[in-house]
């Protein structure tokens, strides 16, 4: 997908969702590995409300839905389960293009807290992408169950962005998760997201792309004067 000014931001939001939006709606996007309580997050947050539609061009079904906090309605859109934004299958794609193009106001990336290390390759991933990001650390009954101590605050701290732990089962934590949601959806949470820095190729590497794609949104810019 080539990224002009069609192709992201609001027009492709539309065109994703498929749906009237109202100007003021705000858009949330739910990412995250498979099975790590997305829908059960979505259907807590908008009580079943939700509506699956079919993506623009393509076959598979999502969910959105929406809840209303502090007077906001927000558009809550629960995306096929994700381990990389390097999309493997369809679903996957879905999700990567969301993330990346679709511009939503923030992204609530979903994980496992029994498996925490390998959710967190997602959440990394994403940060790259978007500083729009909470972190919930969903199934924490799981965890304590399994004698799995997570310091909330400090893996907040290392990665920049709030993170809420939740029990989505039973609504645990989810109202925590509106408020941080809202705070960086209005700009009220300022995050800061760690950077990774790769090794001096692939550095090497990114700059010169980035050098290539600069060029190239200059030249764009000349033939639209
Ligand atoms: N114990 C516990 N179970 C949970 C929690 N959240 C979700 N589950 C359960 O985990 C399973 C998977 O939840 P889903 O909400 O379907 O997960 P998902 O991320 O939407 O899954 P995919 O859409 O397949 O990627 C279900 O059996 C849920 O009931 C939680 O906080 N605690
Ligand atoms: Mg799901």
């Amino acid at each position: 997908m080539g990224l002009t000014n069609q192709s992201t931001g609001k027009s492709a939001l539309k065109e994703m969702l498929d749906i009237q939006m109202n100007s003021a709606d705000v858009v949330v996007a739910l990412a995250g590995n498979p099975n790590t309580g997305k829908s059960t997050v979505f259907n807590s947050l908008t009580g079943l409300n939700q509506h699956t539609g079919n993506w623009t061009g393509k076959t598979v079904a999502t969910a959105r839905g929406n809840y209303k906090y502090k007077d906001k309605n927000f558009v809550l859109v629960d995306l096929p389960g994700t381990y990389s934004l390097l999309s493997n299958s369809a679903e996957e794609e879905i999700a990567r293009d969301f993330i990346c193009f679709a511009n939503p106001h923030a992204t609530v990336v979903v994980v496992d807290a029994t498996c925490l290390e390998r959710n967190l390759n997602l959440v990394l991933q994403i940060l790259e992408m978007t500083d729009k990001v909470v972190v919930c650390v969903n199934l924490m009954d799981e965890a304590e169950r399994k004698m799995i101590q997570i310091d909330i605050c400090k893996l907040s701290k290392l990665l920049g962005v709030p993170v809420v732990g939740t029990n989505a089962r039973n609504g645990k934590g989810l109202s925590e998760l509106m408020k941080a949601v809202y705070g960086v959806s209005h700009n009220q949470i300022v995050t800061k997201p760690i950077k990774v820095t790769y090794n001096d190729t692939i550095e090497k590497t990114i700059e010169d792309i980035e050098t290539k794609i600069d060029l190239e949104k200059s030249n764009i810019c000349d033939i639209d004067l």
